[in-house]
C-alpha cells in the first residue's frame, strides 16, 4: 500500500533548475483556475489512466437526464466500474489523495530545513510542486486557509508564507507581499495559534518563553494510584492529541531551535523575525503574546481555567527547566517516541508527530532514528494538479478499499469486477494486522492483534471502524465465491475472529465505539484544550460513524458464525442500538464526525440500526413483530429519512457545505443552483435504503403501540423511491463520458473545524449507490 511519488527525469527536459527560480521570483499563482475542485483539472490528473474512450453520450439537459431504470443504470455503472477498476494499484488498493489540511506541509518544511535535509527531501521537482501547491492555495484575500476551502486563519497565513520563504520564494513576490499584508493588518505573527508558536520557536523566529508550557513531567504523573484512575494522565488522552503532544513536550523542554552554522539560514531567520511581526522582534512582549490569538482562527477560545492553569505553569517551569526531574522527563518521553517510531516502522499515527518526532530524534543527537525517518516522509507526500502536499496520513488505502469492495459488489457486475474484487481481498488480507505491539500497559497501547488500520499495515495502528469495515468487506467475499473467488482464499475463521475480539474490545461503557481506543477519561477534560483551532481532541469519544461500522461488522459476521462469542455480541448490539437512539437529534439527524456531516452520519446511523438482529415475538406460526428495541430503531431511522426528503434540492440531489461540521447546523452547498454533491447524495440515497429494507411495515401493521408507524406508512413508501430515482438520475448526469465522476467541494472532516479531502468517493460511492439502487429495483419488478 506505500504510496511514493519518483520523479521520472527521462520525461522532463527541463532546466529544472532554471524553472525552480523562475517560480521563485516571478511565477504568478493560476489560483482562479487551479482550484481542488476544479473539473478541468481533474479531468487533466485522470485522463491517463484510462486509455479507455468516452463510454457514455455527452452530459444531457436537464429534462433529457438518464431515466432510472436497470438498462441505463447498468450502462452507467459499467462505465464507472471501469473507469474505476482502471485507477487500482498492482497490490489491489487504490491509491488516491489524502489532501486538505494547509498546516501540515510548512512542519515538513520547516523540520527539514532545521535539520539541514530541505534539498535532500525537496529537490528541484519536488520544490517547484511545493510552491505550487502554496500559491494554489493562497485565498483572494492574500491569507491561507486551516484547509484548502477555508477563510483565511493567521496560522494557515503565517505558516504558508515561512514555507514560501524557507522555498526561497522571493519577499517581493506578489503572493508574500499579499500574504505579509494579511498578516501585518492583523497584529502580526504573535497572534498565530499554539501550533503556529510551537514551529516558529523551533524556527528561531519565535521566543519559547511567548509558548504555554508543554511540560514534559507530565509523562511522569502516575496513571493511577492505589486503584483510582488519574483522568488527568496524558496516556488516557485520544492517540492523536497524546502523540503530537508528547515529543512537542520533549522539544519545549530543551528549548529546541535552529542552531545554525550557515551564515545564509541566520541571515533569513533574521529578516523573517523583521517580516512577519509588527513591532521590533526584541520589543515583543512575550509573556502577552502566549495567550494572544487571531479572531479568524478562534474556534475553540481557551476558558479562563485554561489560562490560570499555564500561568502556573509558567511559573513553575523557572525552577522545573534546571532540575533533575526535566532531565528524567524529557527521557520517559524520548522512549515513548522511539517506541512509536519503530512500532509505525517510522511512519508515525499522523503527518503531525511524524514530523516533531524526526525533529526529536535530531534534537537528541540520535542521527540513526533521524535518517530511519526519512524514506518515510515521502510516505506522506502526493502530487496532484494543485501541487506536491502533505497528506493527512499515510494514505487512506485500507479504508477506500473496504468500501470499493463493497460497492463494487454492490454492482452485480461480478464478472466485470472479479479481478479487481480478488486483487483488493488480497490487499485487505495482507494489511490486517497479526500481533499486539510490544509492552501494551506501559505504551498505553490497546490490542491490534486482528485489527484493520486506516491505510497500510506497516502503519498499524488499529481503529474501530476500519477493522469494522475491513471484516464487513471480507465477509462481502462469501457471496462472490462464483466469480473466482474460491473458499481457500477467504480470511481464515480464526482471523476473523481476532478481528471480532477487536471490535468487541472497543465498546465503551455508554455502549459506543470510539476511533482508536475506549474512551478513557471525561469529557471535562477538554476544557484544557490548549488548540485554539480544533475542538474536541482530548478524549476519544465515542462516535455514531464508528459504533455503527462495529454494529454492522457483527451483525454480518453472526449471520456466518451464529455462535462465535454469542452472548457479547447480543449485549454488545443491545447496548450499542442504546447509544445511537440516544444520539439522535430531534430533528432526526446525527451530527457527523469524520465525513459532511449530517448526511453522513445519517448513513452510518440508519445502517447501525438496521443492522440490530431482529427479534420477533409471538410464537411460532402466529403474527410475528419486532421485538421494541428494534422498533425503536425503526421509528427513529423513519424520522431520519423525513429529515433526508426535506434536504433534496432540485436536481434531485443532496449537498450539505462543510460550514455543518463547524456550526453543527446543516448547511447546503450555496448558491442553492449550485449542483448538489455526488458523495453526499450517494449517502442520503444509501440511507434511504438501508432503512427503507429494514423497516418493514407489514409487520406493524395492526400493532397498537406502533400504529404511529404504519399509519404515515403509505405517504412515505411513495416519496421515498421517487426520491431515489430523483438521486439516481442524478448521479448519472454527473457522471463524465469515460465513467469518472467529478471533484466537488471537500467531503471529509476532523476535530470539527478542518477538512481533509477523500478523493476516491466520487467514484466508490455513486457506485455504491446505484448499485444498491439496481438491486432495490430488480427486487422490486
Ligand atoms: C482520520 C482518518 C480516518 C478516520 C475514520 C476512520 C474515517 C473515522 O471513522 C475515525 C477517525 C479517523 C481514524 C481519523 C482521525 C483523525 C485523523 C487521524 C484523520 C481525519 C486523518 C487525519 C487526522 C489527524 C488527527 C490529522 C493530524 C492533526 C491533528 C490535529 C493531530
Amino acid at each position: 500500500g506505500r504510496q511514493v511519488w519518483v520523479y521520472d527525469t527521462d520525461a522532463a527536459p527541463l532546466d529544472l533548475v532554471k524553472k525552480v527560480r523562475s517560480l521563485q521570483a516571478s511565477f504568478t499563482s493560476n489560483r482562479h483556475t487551479c482550484r481542488h475542485s476544479s473539473d478541468e483539472l481533474l479531468r487533466l490528473q485522470r485522463k491517463p489512466f484510462t486509455g479507455a474512450d468516452d463510454k457514455l453520450p455527452a452530459r444531457s439537459s436537464k429534462s433529457t437526464r438518464p431515466s432510472a431504470d436497470v438498462p441505463t443504470i447498468d450502462k452507467h455503472l459499467k462505465a464507472g466500474c471501469e473507469f474505476f477498476n482502471g485507477l487500482q494499484a498492482d497490490d489491489g488498493h487504490w491509491p488516491g489523495d489524502y489532501g486538505g489540511p494547509m498546516f501540515l506541509m510548512p512542519g515538513l518544511i520547516i523540520a527539514t530545513w532545521v535539520a539541514e535535509v530541505e534539498d535532500e527531501v525537496f529537490p528541484p521537482p519536488a520544490k517547484i510542486e511545493v510552491i505550487r501547491y502554496l500559491l494554489n492555495h493562497q485565498n483572494e484575500d492574500g491569507g491561507f486557509g486551516l484547509h484548502i476551502e477555508g477563510h483565511s486563519t493567521m496560522f494557515g497565513t503565517v505558516l504558508s508564507y515561512v514555507s514560501l520563504r524557507l522555498m526561497e520564494v522571493d519577499a517581493d513576490h506578489p503572493a508574500a507581499k499579499t500574504a505579509r499584508e494579511w498578516i501585518k493588518e492583523r497584529g502580526g505573527a504573535t497572534y498565530i495559534t499554539s501550533w503556529g508558536k510551537f514551529w516558529l520557536s523551533i524556527l528561531a523566529v519565535y521566543d519559547w518563553r511567548g509558548q504555554n508550557p508543554l511540560t514534559p513531567e507530565m509523562w511522569l504523573m502516575p496513571y493511577s494510584f492505589c486503584g483510582i484512575p488519574n483522568y488527568l494522565h496524558p496516556g488516557r488522552f485520544w492517540c492523536h492529541c497524546r502523540m503530537v503532544y508528547l515529543p512537542m513536550s520533549y522539544l519545549y523542554g530543551v528549548r529546541a531551535c535552529s542552531k545554525f552554522t550557515n551564515p545564509h539560514k541566520w541571515r533569513l531567520i533574521h529578516t523573517l523575525r523583521t517580516e512577519i511581526f509588527v513591532e521590533a522582534f526584541d520589543d515583543i512582549d512575550w509573556n502577552k503574546a502566549r495567550n494572544q490569538c487571531a479572531k479568524e482562527d478562534l474556534y475553540y477560545p481557551h476558558p479562563p481555567l485554561q489560562d490560570a492553569l499555564w500561568y502556573t505553569m509558567d511559573c513553575l517551569e523557572d525552577v522545573l527547566h534546571h532540575s533533575f526531574v526535566r532531565r528524567w522527563a524529557n527521557e520517559e518521553v524520548l522512549r515513548h517516541v522511539r517506541y512509536e517510531d519503530e512500532n509505525t516502522r517510522y511512519i508515525d499515527i499522523g503527518p503531525v508527530n511524524k514530523v516533531i518526532n524526526m525533529l526529536v530524534r535530531y534534537f537528541a543527537g540520535d542521527m540513526d532514528g533521524f535518517r530511519m525517518h526519512i524514506p518515510r516522509i515521502y510516505d506522506y507526500l502526493w502530487v496532484a494538479e494543485d501541487g506536491m502536499k502533505m497528506q493527512g496520513y499515510n494514505g487512506s488505502q485500507l479504508w477506500d478499499t473496504a468500501f470499493a469492495v463493497q460497492a463494487l459488489s454492490s454492482t452485480g457486475l461480478h464478472i466485470d469486477c472479479a479481478r479487481a474484487i480478488y486483487r483488493a481481498h488480497t490487499y485487505m488480507k495482507e494489511t490486517q494486522v497479526r500481533e499486539d505491539c510490544p509492552k501494551l500497559e506501559r505504551y498505553y497501547r490497546h490490542i491490534s492483534k486482528g485489527a484493520w488500520p486506516f491505510s497500510t499495515r506497516d502503519h498499524g495502528w488499529p481503529i474501530s471502524d476500519c477493522t469494522a469495515e475491513g471484516l464487513k468487506a471480507c465477509l462481502g467475499m462469501g457471496g462472490l465465491l462464483n466469480v473466482g473467488i474460491d473458499v481457500g482464499m477467504m480470511l481464515p475463521i480464526e482471523r476473523m475472529r481476532d478481528a471480532v475480539d477487536v471490535i468487541l474490545s472497543f465498546q465503551n461503557s455508554n455502549g459506543g465505539c470510539a476511533t482508536y481506543e475506549n474512551t478513557r477519561s471525561f469529557e471535562a477534560l477538554e476544557l484544557i484544550n490548549p488548540a485554539e483551532t480544533f475542538g474536541d481532541i482530548i478524549v476519544d469519544y465515542s462516535y455514531v460513524e464508528c459504533t455503527s461500522a462495529c454494529m454492522q461488522a457483527l451483525g454480518a459476521f453472526s449471520k456466518f458464525d451464529a455462535f462465535y462469542r454469542c452472548a457479547h455480541v447480543a449485549s454488545f448490539f443491545r447496548r450499542a442500538e442504546q447509544y445511537i437512539l440516544r444520539n439522535q437529534r430531534d430533528d432526526g439527524s446525527w451530527y457527523g464526525s469524520w465525513g459532511v456531516c449530517f448526511t453522513y452520519a445519517i448513513w452510518f446511523g440508519c445502517c447501525g440500526l438496521s443492522a440490530v438482529p431482529r427479534k420477533t415475538l409471538g410464537k411460532k406460526g402466529a403474527t410475528q413483530r419486532f421485538a421494541p428495541q428494534t422498533v425503536k430503531g425503526a421509528l427513529a431511522m423513519r424520522r431520519a429519512i423525513i429529515f433526508l426528503l426535506d434536504k433534496q434540492r432540485a436536481d434531485g440531489g443532496w449537498g450539505e457545505s462543510y460550514l455543518s461540521c463547524q456550526d453543527k447546523v446543516y448547511s447546503q452547498i450555496e448558491p442553492p443552483d449550485a449542483p448538489s454533491h455526488i458523495v453526499m447524495t450517494s449517502w442520503a440515497m444509501l440511507a434511504m435504503m438501508q432503512a427503507n429494507i429494514a423497516w418493514d411495515t407489514t409487520c406493524l401493521a395492526g400493532v397498537e403501540p406502533y400504529a404511529e408507524l404504519a399509519s404515515d406508512a403509505e405517504n412515505l413508501a411513495r416519496r421515498v423511491p421517487q426520491a431515489l430515482a430523483a438521486g439516481a438520475r442524478f448521479l448519472m448526469h454527473m457522471q463524465e463520458r469515460n465513467g469518472d465522476w467529478p471533484q466537488q467541494s471537500i467531503s471529509g472532516v476532523f476535530n470539527r473545524n478542518c477538512m481533509i479531502s477523500y478523493s476516491q468517493y466520487r467514484n466508490i460511492f455513486p457506485i455504491w449507490a446505484l448499485g444498491e439502487f439496481k438491486k432495490a429495483l430488480k427486487v422490486q419488478s
